[in-house]
Formats: C-alpha cells, sequence, structure tokens
C-alpha cells in the first residue's frame, strides 16, 4: 500500500475545552483519512498501560492522572508518511517550543496537558492503535 498509518489521541484538556472538532478538522484538512474514531476515558489502570513505555520517568503519575481525568478521543489515521507528517502538524510535546499553527501550538494548555498524543514510530502506531480499535472497527 502506498499509504500509512498513524495513531492519535485527542486528550482532556482538549475535549474539556470543546476543540475536539477544530482539532479533527485540521487533521481531514492537512490530508489525513480518519480510519477510526471514538471517544471514551480511561481508567487510570488503563492509562497505565498505555503510557507503559514512560514507567521510569519522573512524570509518568501526572501522566496517568492527567489522562485519566476525562474524556479522550483516539482516532486511527491514514496518509502517505503518515507518522512524520502528524508529528509535524502537532509541533513539539512544549507548546511553546510548538512551531506557530501547530495543532499544540493553537491548543495545548501545556506540557502535560498538551492537547494530542501522536504516535513516534510505524511499530508504536501499530500498537497503539490495536490498543483501543479492534480490525472490526477499522473503516
Ligand atoms: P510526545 O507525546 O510529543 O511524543 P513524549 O512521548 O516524550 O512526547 O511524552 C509522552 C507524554 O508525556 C507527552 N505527550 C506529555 O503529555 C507528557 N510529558 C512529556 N514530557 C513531560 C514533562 N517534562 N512533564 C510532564 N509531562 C510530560
Amino acid at each position: 500500500m502506498a499509504t500509512n498509518r498513524t495513531f492519535t489521541m485527542i486528550k482532556p484538556d482538549a475535549t474539556s475545552a470543546n476543540n475536539t472538532g477544530a482539532i479533527t478538522k485540521m487533521i481531514e484538512e492537512a490530508g489525513f483519512r480518519i480510519v477510526a474514531m471514538k471517544k471514551t476515558r480511561l481508567s487510570s489502570e488503563l492509562a497505565g498501560k498505555f503510557y507503559e513505555v514512560h514507567k521510569e520517568r519522573s512524570f509518568y503519575g501526572e501522566l496517568v492522572s492527567y489522562m485519566s481525568s476525562g474524556a479522550i478521543v483516539p482516532m486511527i489515521l491514514e496518509k502517505e508518511n503518515a507518522v512524520e507528517d502528524f508529528r509535524k502538524l502537532i509541533g513539539a510535546t512544549d507548546p511553546k517550543k510548538a512551531e506557530p499553527g501547530t495543532i499544540r501550538a493553537l491548543f495545548a494548555k501545556s506540557i502535560d496537558a498538551n492537547a494530542i498524543h501522536g504516535s513516534d514510530s510505524d511499530v508504536n502506531a501499530e500498537i497503539e492503535g490495536s490498543f483501543f480499535f479492534s480490525q472490526f472497527e477499522r473503516f
């Protein structure tokens, strides 16, 4: 296939500020096709599992409690060069360092409440997408 996929998740700060539609619009206008999408909420146990790779980092506890504090909107997205292009669209982890016009520059509140997640590799995109969606939910 000429296209490939990434995984994203709109985070609790952005869903509670009613920015889900504005962010989804930016994603579609940047040429990504939404393959799967839902609104849900993580328990702290599931948030802990999702971020297990960050277990040893100082911010892990805060990250898990923040990510289970409200609604999230996970999505699988499709586009050529999806992982890299999507990281460009969302901008740097710290919104103060994010390029103007990126999703985090526009919508993130802080380095932890940073509006959106984007997978950092094809392998992680597949693992993270499978965490939220079965093969029957991908269109
Ligand atoms: P990214 O999401 O840009 O790939 P990672 O993988 O380094 O960033 O970090 C995962 C998540 O952990 C980030 N999205 C952010 O919410 C949180 N995070 C990263 N660095 C910090 C930090 N220094 N303080 C608090 N939270 C952080």
